[in-house]
């Protein structure tokens, strides 16, 4: 049998995520589409020469972090900057996790003049490529371009939360009443192979569990009607492998951290070497809450910034904690 098509498929540059993409390789070659895997991480000047190269008909991208949607950008924006696909409007797939519908329609796709299309999941990719192939290809594009010119407009009409100016959410800043107490040690701390079963114990198993998409906090999630009997296993799982990770040393850990005398300065907080609080070890530079705050109860809740919870320099010291690089 013929291919229907030839296309090209890559994780994109910076992402490891392979699964999904290997899932709709498989997808496609099963509906008679031969499918180049270039694999994950690579390049956009990669991905385009091979496309050039091997005469594909469609390119796929797939990404499954957040920085992979600024580089499938930059992929559709080469592309436009190269006749050999502007002309042949080469088409565009989407795929991945943390993409979109709506971000292909309002990000990705104005950068590209040929179909750029968001593809949520595997058994979809099959009547995409073949509508994007077949001879009611002209119908189906005009069809997505309305659909995503409607995303558009959509989005850019969407209520912006109100802001207030600066200056405003600054005369709002939190007023912290409290007397920090001087730590009895002062300056950097080293901990070198620190005992894992110890650290073990302080695991946050929230987003292990958001990241098997289980929804619900733990510990009670063990219990849920829907989700518990999944999320006791997996948590077993996890459990015997952090056993397997402790017993056999297979980690060490390290870390460094220190206790700093700190001052708040403006929205800033500046730390300083010592006591005498004349050399200045390093700046975290803060951002205030502008977010139009309402009255709870006639009282106006804050305009926060983490500056606020820090004595400025003409009040009684504080000192903060600051990790080390
Ligand atoms: C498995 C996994 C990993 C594995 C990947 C193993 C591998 N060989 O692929 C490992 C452990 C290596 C990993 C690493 C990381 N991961 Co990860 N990972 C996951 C996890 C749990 C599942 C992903 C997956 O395989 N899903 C199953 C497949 C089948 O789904 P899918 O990829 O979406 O594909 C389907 C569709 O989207 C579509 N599709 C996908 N691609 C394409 C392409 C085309 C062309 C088309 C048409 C369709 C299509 O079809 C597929 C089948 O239907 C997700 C959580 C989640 N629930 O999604 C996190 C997740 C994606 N990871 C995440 C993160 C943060 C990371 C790390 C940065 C962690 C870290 N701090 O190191 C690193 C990534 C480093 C890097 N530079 O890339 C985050 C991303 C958050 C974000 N928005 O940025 C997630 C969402 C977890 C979370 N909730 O925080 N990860």
């Amino acid at each position: 049998m013929t291919s229907k098509g030839k296309i090209v498929i890559a994780t994109v540059k910076g992402d490891v995520h392979d699964i999904g993409k290997n899932i709709v390789t498989v997808v496609l070659q099963c509906n008679n589409f031969e499918v180049i895997n270039m694999g994950v991480m690579v390049p956009c000047h990669e991905i385009l020469a091979r496309a050039k190269a091997e005469g594909a008909d469609i390119i796929g991208l797939s990404g499954l972090i957040t920085p992979s949607l600024e580089e499938m950008q930059y992929v559709a924006g080469e592309m436009h900057k190269d006749d050999y696909f502007r002309v042949k409007k080469i088409p565009l797939l989407i795929g991945g996790a943390t993409c979109s519908r709506v971000h292909t329609a309002v990000k990705i796709a104005p950068k590209y003049e040929g179909p750029v299309v968001y593809v949520p999941d595997a058994s979809r990719s099959v009547s995409v490529a073949q509508s994007l192939l077949g001879e009611g290809k002209d119908h189906y594009v005009t069809e997505l371009n309305a659909d995503y010119d409607k995303v558009r407009t959509q989005h850019a009409n969407k209520k912006k939360t109100p802001l207030w100016s600066l200056a405003q959410a600054r005369a709002n800043a939190a007023v912290v009443h409290h007397a920090p107490v001087t730590p009895r040690v002062l300056g950097r701390r080293v901990f070198k192979n620190f005992d894992l079963a110890e650290i073990a114990q302080y695991i946050d198993w929230g987003p292990f569990f958001q990241t098997w998409d289980l929804a619900g906090p733990y510990p009670a999630i063990l219990d849920d009607e829907i989700v518990g009997v999944e999320a006791r296993k997996v948590l077993a799982d996890a459990q015997a492998m952090l056993k397997k990770i402790i017993e056999g040393r297979w980690l060490q850990a390290n870390g460094v951290m220190g206790i700093f005398p700190a001052n708040r300065v403006g929205d800033d907080i500046v730390f300083y070497t010592d006591e005498s609080r004349t050399e200045v070890l390093t700046t975290w530079y803060g951002m205030r809450q502008q977010t139009e705050k309402q009255a709870v109860d006639g009282v106006l809740r804050p305009s926060r910034c983490l500056s606020d919870f820090v004595a400025p320099r003409n009040q009684a010291s504080t000192t903060t904690p600051v990790c080390l690089p």
